[in-house]
């Protein structure tokens, strides 16, 4: 099974399935929106944002939980350098994401690195 390289998007939501909108960054905002404004007031409170962060972040886990289960071939729990070559980013940030340093790659340290990940993403914005 080929996973896509860019693990950490996976989860990105397929907002554009319904048809192709003539301005797709402005219908994918749009459709966030509406997702966060929980009680449809036009509006999102911080609580609606942070509902919808924390959604977003298990759907993300999930994903990681689906590429963790998918790189580990023999099904021991934890992820060596060989079965981490079938996803070269991973493989080749393997070193930096081992953060026990026991020279395997479990699902917390995958799912720390998608967070950090995503954190690095909101600072930059
Ligand atoms: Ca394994
Ligand atoms: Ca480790």
């Amino acid at each position: 099974m080929k996973i896509s390289p860019l693990l950490f998007a996976l989860a990105l939501i397929p907002a554009f399935a319904n048809g192709a909108p003539s301005d797709p960054k402005q219908a994918y905002i749009d459709s966030t929106f509406s997702d966060m404004d929980a009680n449809k007031d036009g509006k999102v409170d911080k609580n609606e944002y942070s509902r919808f962060q924390q959604a977003h972040f298990n759907k993300q886990a999930d994903s990681i939980t689906e590429a963790f289960k998918a790189m580990d071939a023999d099904g021991d729990g934890r992820i060596t350098k060989a079965e981490a070559a079938i996803v070269p980013e991973i493989a080749r940030y393997f070193d930096g994401l081992d953060t026990d340093k026991d020279g395997f790659l479990s699902l917390q340290e995958l799912q720390q690195a998608m967070v950090a990940a995503q954190t690095a993403e909101a600072a930059k914005k």
